[in-house]
Order: C-alpha cells, then sequence, then structure tokens
C-alpha cells in the first residue's frame, strides 16, 4: 500500500447472509439449474474471504464492499405489505414468495455489477468517476442501486478525488448492468486508457431469446457522465449468439487488462470491428494484444459452463505475464483446462492460469470476476478513500470469524418465511459493518 503507482484494487462483495438458489436471472443457466437447491451461505461467504486473502497474500491491494441490508423490507411495503416486520415477512411468503425472494437476494455480492468505473487517468475533471448500475433488467437487482450508491459515497467520500453518480434512469432504455460490461485496456494502470463498453441492445429494441441487459443509451450517457474522450471510448454490440447461449453478461465471455483483451471468437457481433476500433482508439497510447479463443477448441457452451473468461486477468506481483485467476469449474472442463494449459505454454501475455474455488457463488453464475469491481487508484486515492474497506489478514480473519458466528450453513426458499431470519441478517451485517468501520451504513 506504500507504493506511489497507480495500482488496480479490487473490491470484492462480501458476501451476505441470506445467499439463497432463487432461480431469479432469466438468462443465466447457472441461477436458472440450481433454483430451489438448498444454498450455504457460511461457506460462500468464507469462500469469497479466501479469494480476498490469496490475493492480499500476493501483494494486492484488496478492498471489500459491504452486504446491503436484507431483507428489503421497504421494498415490501412498497409493494402493499403493511404492519410489524413479522407481519410483513408472513404475509409475502403466503401470498408473494417470488417478491420474498426478491426482498432476500444476496446479489450484491456480485460487485462487477455494482457501477461502472472510470479511473482519474481517462476522465477530463481528473476524478476517478463512479456511476452506481441500475440494474433494472431483473427486478430483484434493480432494488439494489440507492443503498449501492450510499456504499460507494461513504467509502468514495472525497469530491477532490471522487465523482460518484446515482443510478441512470430506471427504464428499459437505460438498462445499465455497470462494469461487467465494460473493459478498461491501457499501457498501464496508471496511464490513459481506452475504455471498451459493451451493449446487447438499442433503446426500444426488441430482441428475442434472452433479455440484453445492457443498452448502448446507457453506456453513452455513463461515457458522457464520466467525461471521456470520444476518442478513447469504443462502444461494442455482444453476439446475440452468446446473450443466447447464455452470456447475459459480456464478462461471460471475455476479460481484459492492460494491453490484453482475452474474448471468445463469438463473443461480440463483430470481432473485427471491435478490434479495428480499439486499435484506432489506443493509437499512441499501446498496442493491443488480442488472445482470441476459437469455437473450434472451447465450444460457446464450454466457454459458459466453465465460466473461463469469468476470471480475474491480474498484473501478479513478481511474474512478468498476466495470471488468469479462473473458477475450479473450469479446471474441470475438459475443452477450458486443455485450451487453459495450451495458452501458457505458448510465449503470450497470459504467462499462468491458477483455479479458485467460489462455489456457492457459481451455482448463481457468479464466477472471480462477478465478485469483484476493479477500480484503478493512484497512491492519494487510495490513502483518501474509506480505509476501513481495504483488507489485511487480520481484516479478513475478524471478517471470517463473524461470518461463522451469524451465517447458516444451509438455507432454503422455505427458510425465508422465518420471521426470526430477519434479525439474524440485520445483526450479522451489523457486525461485520463494525469491522470495516462503517457504522454510518447500519
Ligand atoms: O445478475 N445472479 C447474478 C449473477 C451476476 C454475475 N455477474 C457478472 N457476470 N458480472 C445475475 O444474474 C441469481 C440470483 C438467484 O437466482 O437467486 C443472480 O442474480
Amino acid at each position: 500500500m506504500s507504493s506511489t503507482e497507480t495500482l488496480e484494487v479490487n473490491f470484492d462483495g462480501l458476501i451476505g447472509p441470506s445467499h439463497n438458489y432463487g432461480g431469479m436471472s432469466d438468462g443465466n443457466l447457472a441461477s436458472q439449474t440450481n433454483a430451489g437447491d438448498v444454498s450455504n451461505p457460511r461457506e460462500a461467504a468464507l469462500q469469497g474471504l479466501e479469494k480476498m486473502r490469496m490475493l492480499v497474500q500476493a501483494g494486492f491491494v484488496q478492498g471489500v464492499l459491504p452486504p446491503l441490508e436484507r431483507p428489503n423490507l421497504g421494498f415490501l411495503v412498497d409493494a402493499g405489505f403493511q404492519g410489524s416486520d413479522v407481519a410483513i415477512i408472513e404475509a409475502a411468503a403466503k401470498s408473494a414468495p417470488q417478491l420474498l425472494k426478491a426482498a432476500y437476494s444476496a446479489s450484491s455480492m456480485w460487485t462487477a455489477n455494482a457501477a461502472t468505473i472510470s479511473p482519474s487517468a481517462d476522465t477530463n475533471d481528473g476524478r476517478l468517476h463512479l456511476t452506481a448500475a441500475n440494474l433494472s433488467s431483473m427486478l430483484h437487482r434493480s432494488i439494489e442501486h440507492p443503498e449501492t450508491t450510499a456504499s460507494l459515497a461513504a467509502i468514495f467520500d472525497d469530491e477532490d478525488h471522487f465523482g460518484v453518480h446515482s443510478a441512470l434512469p430506471m427504464h428499459a432504455d437505460f438498462s445499465d448492468e455497470g462494469a461487467a460490461n465494460h473493459v478498461r485496456l491501457s499501457a498501464q494502470h496508471g496511464t490513459p486508457g481506452v475504455e471498451l463498453f459493451v451493449f446487447g441492445r438499442e433503446a426500444g429494441e426488441n430482441v428475442a431469446g434472452f433479455p440484453a441487459r445492457q443498452t448502448r443509451v446507457a453506456s453513452q450517457s455513463v461515457i458522457r457522465s464520466h467525461q471521456l474522450a470520444e476518442s478513447r471510448a469504443v462502444l461494442a454490440r455482444q453476439s446475440e449468439t452468446a446473450i443466447n447461449a447464455g452470456a447475459f453478461h459480456n464478462d461471460v465471455v471475455s476479460v481484459g487488462t492492460l494491453d490484453t483483451l482475452f474474448f471468445h471468437e463469438l463473443a461480440f457481433a463483430d470481432t473485427e470491428a471491435t478490434l479495428s476500433d480499439l486499435r484506432v482508439a489506443a493509437n499512441d497510447l499501446f498496442e493491443l494484444r488480442p488472445v482470441m479463443v476459437p469455437d473450434a477448441e472451447v465450444p460457446l457452451t464450454d466457454a459458459i459452463k466453465s465460466y473461463l473468461f469469468n476470471s480475474q486477468l491480474l498484473q501478479w506481483p513478481g511474474e512478468d505475464r498476466l495470471v488468469l485467476l479462473a473458477p475450479l469449474e473450469t479446471q474441470e472442463t475438459d475443452t477450458t483446462r486443455a485450451y487453459c494449459e495450451r495458452l501458457v505454454e505458448r510465449n503470450g501475455p497470459i504467462g499462468r492460469v491458477h483455479y479458485v474455488d467460489v462455489r456457492q457463488s457459481m451455482r448463481n453464475g457468479g464466477g472471480p470476476a462477478c465478485l469483484r469491481l476493479r477500480v484503478a487508484m493512484t497512491a492519494a486515492e487510495r490513502t483518501s478513500c474509506h480505509q476501513g474497506v481495504l483488507l489485511d489478514e487480520a481484516k479478513i480473519d475478524a471478517l471470517q470469524d463473524v461470518v461463522r458466528a451469524t451465517y447458516r450453513d444451509r438455507l432454503s426458499a422455505a427458510d425465508l418465511a422465518d420471521p426470526a431470519f430477519v434479525n439474524e441478517c440485520l445483526t450479522a451485517r451489523e457486525r461485520l459493518l463494525r469491522e470495516l468501520d462503517l457504522e454510518k451504513l447500519i
């Protein structure tokens, strides 16, 4: 942390005590397949924290974003339920279990969807900009943004350095899923870069098949409010084939960092145009290194099942090539394991693949990359953000102790009807917030 250079800080979502398999995301195959299964919130949170620990041990600056308050009783009140907390939960469980599941969703763990980030090196006013994603496509996620904005405002609480923007208008024309459809490429984390915005549909367009969760208008709006130079912002359309095969976010089929873009052949509607636009935008900044995975080597279905691309692509301290931090499922899928072996053997930009266990999250369609929000920060920005969310091993130990003491190790849909679970969730979150010196979010 004493480094004077700009570093990429990963803010992982701390998985909340109500993590469950609600089957709430149409177009997300894992969420649909595992709907109704019993989850293990304790194991989920410990797995996430172990991933954070590994990066702390490797020498990365690692941050965390706290879980949102769940159940979201205000949402149930807006939906017409009245009375005491117990009365609200009992009535919702009886007459609207889908709404109760939405109110309990722990989906804020996937912080790649919390916001879109533009580092200060890219913005006209020299501040780091963050726009909370409205997540308007899925009901259970559409209720995240007010609290997400509050968390970001509490953590990036210095207007000289940070511009925190609340979510775009809540309309289908502005559907925005945050950094999951955004890739920043640059020579170094601290030098000006090119920002790639990937959208799935135009405003007003009706696309058949699975939902396209990002619109061009939403991406253009973020480009404007972040004050990005038009010449350094590239818009590209996701391929419908990828969306309909289950790539509900672009980060299910592509990941990039520094000068490297690692992607599946069928990720973009027009790969050649996307690469050419990126090269023009990168012009004098850096030379783009595309690593395209052919469908003949890794069929799209395997890429999506294994989450090969939903990996963290990291400049690992002490290593000269990038490291791909992939989910264990990538190792367990024959084509992707074999591909990774070939990938590191050749002299390309990716020199190592490391596998990590985030199975609890994976079963809802969230891999290592979904669980983190990348924020390239200068040394001054790192010192002016809220220090309580920057982790060392002692803080990870303390958070794990709270998780062990307060989280259940099995949770089914029926358990959400238990009114006693409300206080259990609130107490767990309060204790976590205290560990992070974020009492103001209680
Ligand atoms: O939005 N799953 C999340 C997964 C988000 C993954 N994020 C990225 N690819 N960046 C989603 O579909 C499932 C919840 C449930 O069914 O209970 C869910 O919301």
